[in-house]
C-alpha cells in the first residue's frame, strides 16, 4: 500500500487505524485514527511531502515540528507525534471534537463577551507561540476549534506550510488564496515578521467575530488587495468604542505601528472581565493550588455520586424547598449555562437580570399567574476549575406553574449540558 508505511492490515505504521475523513483540501486531508496502543482517538493529518519540498520549507518544518511536540498549551491543538514515509509526512494531532469556530459566525456575529472569550484564548495561544520562537502565518477561522467544553483551540502553529483550507462552503469561508486574514506586507512578499503578521491576522479574526463578515471584502481581488493594503475598512456601528479602538490598532497596514501582543493584553477591550466568574465555593482554592488539585477531584467525585440533575444531597440545608429546585453539574463553561438561560427565557418572552458578573440570573415571566408573575432565580458556582454547579429556583409566583416551566422548558433546554459521571467529555 502506501509506499510500505502500512502494514498488510492497512494500519498505519503498525499503529494507527485510520477512520473516516474530516476534511480535505488540495495539499492536506485529515482523518479520525485510532492508536491501536494506547486506544486514543487523535486527528491524522497527511501531507505530501513534494508540497514542502518544492516550498522549499522542509527545514524551517522540522524545527517547528521539533518546538510543537514539546509545547503544550490548553488553546493549541496538541501535536502527539511525526511520521513520514517516502512520500508523505503524518500528523497525529489531539482531536478536537467541537467543530470550527467558523460555524458559530455562519449563524451571525457573535456577543461582544464571547467574541472577547476567543480573542482571549486566541492570543493567549498566539502570545505563547510566539514567546517561543514559532509563528502561525496562516491564522483563519478554519484554524480555531472548538473542544467540547466550547474551549478555543487553534491549529497547525507552526505547520502553516502545511496547512490548507479544509472546507469552502461556508459563507465566511474564503476562496482558496484570497487574501482576506492576510497582511499587507505578507501580500507585498518583502520579509516580514511573522509575529506582526499574525496580530493582523488576529485583527481580521476579532473584527469577523464581532461583524460576522470580513473588514476588507471586494469581489474583484485587485481592490481587495487595495482595501488591505491601507487599511481601508470600517466597523460597524455596534462595535463599542473600546472594540473599534484595538481593532484600528491592530489592521494598522504599517508593521511597526502595529500593536504588540503585551499592548493588546492591557488594552482595556481585552482586560475587561468576562462574565465567566462564578462564585467559587471553595474560595481559597484559588491561592493554594496544592489544595486545589485535591478539592478538584473531590468535587468531580462528589458530582459523580449525584448523577444528573438534583444534587439536591450536596445541599442539605436547603432540603426545605428541594421540590422547587433543580440542582445540576455541568462542564461547559458559565457563558454556555447563561445562553441556555436566555434561550428559554426569549422562548417564554420572560426579561432577564443579570449580575455584573453574570453568576446569578433572574428571570421574569410578564403573565401574571395565580400568584402574580412568575420569577426564577438562577445561580452559577464553580466547585472547581472546569466544573460548575447550576441552582435554578422559583423567586415568586405559583409553584404549580413554577413546575410545569421546568418541566415543559427547563429541563429539556438543559438536559444536553448536565454532566454524569459517566460523561466522556469529564478529565477525572
Ligand atoms: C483536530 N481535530 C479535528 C479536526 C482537525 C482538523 C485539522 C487539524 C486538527 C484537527
Amino acid at each position: 500500500m502506501e509506499d510500505g508505511i502500512y502494514g498488510s492490515n492497512g494500519v498505519l505504521h503498525g499503529k494507527y487505524e485510520l477512520g473516516r475523513q474530516l476534511g480535505h483540501g488540495t495539499f492536506a486531508k485529515v482523518y479520525h485514527a485510532r492508536n491501536l496502543h494506547t486506544g486514543r482517538n487523535v486527528a491524522m493529518k497527511v501531507v505530501a511531502k513534494e508540497k514542502v519540498i518544492k516550498a522549499g520549507m522542509m527545514e524551517q518544518l522540522k524545527r517547528e515540528i521539533s518546538v510543537m511536540k514539546m509545547v503544550r498549551h490548553p488553546n493549541i491543538v496538541e501535536l502527539h507525534e511525526v511520521m513520514a514515509s517516502k512520500s508523505k509526512v503524518y500528523f497525529a494531532m489531539e482531536l478536537v471534537k467541537g467543530g470550527e469556530l467558523f460555524s458559530k459566525i455562519e449563524k451571525g456575529k457573535l456577543r461582544e463577551d464571547v467574541a472577547r472569550s476567543y480573542f482571549q484564548q486566541l492570543i493567549s495561544a498566539v502570545d505563547f507561540c510566539h514567546s517561543r520562537g514559532v509563528y502561525h502565518r496562516d491564522l483563519k477561522p478554519e484554524n480555531l476549534l472548538l473542544d467540547e467544553d466550547g474551549n478555543l483551540k487553534v491549529t497547525d502553529f507552526g505547520l502553516s506550510a502545511f496547512s490548507d483550507h479544509l472546507r469552502q462552503d461556508g459563507l465566511l469561508h474564503t476562496t482558496c488564496g484570497t487574501p482576506a486574514y492576510v497582511a499587507p506586507e505578507v501580500i507585498g512578499k518583502k520579509g516580514y515578521d511573522g509575529a506582526k503578521a499574525d496580530i493582523w491576522s488576529c485583527g481580521v479574526i476579532l473584527y469577523v467575530l464581532l461583524a460576522g463578515f470580513l473588514p476588507f471584502q471586494d469581489e474583484n481581488v485587485v481592490a481587495m488587495y487595495r482595501k488591505i493594503y491601507r487599511g481601508d475598512f470600517r466597523c460597524p456601528p455596534w462595535f463599542s468604542s473600546d472594540a473599534r479602538r484595538l481593532i484600528t490598532k491592530l489592521l494598522d497596514p504599517n508593521p511597526d505601528c502595529r500593536l504588540t501582543i503585551s499592548k493588546i493584553m492591557e488594552s482595556s477591550w481585552f482586560k475587561k472581565q468576562v462574565p465567566k466568574n462564578p462564585k467559587f465555593l471553595f474560595e481559597d482554592d484559588l491561592l493554594n493550588p496544592k489544595r486545589k488539585e485535591s478539592e478538584t477531584l473531590n468535587a468531580f467525585h462528589i458530582i459523580s455520586l449525584s448523577e444528573g440533575f438534583d444534587l439536591s444531597p450536596l445541599f442539605e440545608e436547603n432540603k426545605r424547598q428541594e421540590k422547587q429546585e433543580i440542582r445540576f453539574a455541568t462542564t461547559k463553561p458559565a457563558e454556555v449555562v447563561v445562553s441556555k438561560l436566555e434561550t428559554v427565557a426569549k422562548a417564554m418572552k420572560f426579561s432577564v437580570k443579570k449580575s455584573g458578573d453574570e453568576s446569578s440570573l433572574r428571570l421574569q415571566g410578564h403573565e401574571i399567574g395565580r400568584k402574580g408573575k412568575l420569577g426564577v432565580a438562577a445561580d452559577i458556582w464553580a466547585v472547581a476549575p472546569s466544573l460548575l454547579v447550576v441552582e435554578v429556583k422559583k423567586s415568586s409566583g405559583d409553584t404549580l406553574e413554577y413546575n410545569q416551566f421546568c418541566s415543559k422548558e427547563l429541563r429539556p433546554a438543559l438536559k444536553d449540558i448536565v454532566w454524569t459521571s459517566g460523561d466522556q467529555s469529564t478529565r477525572l
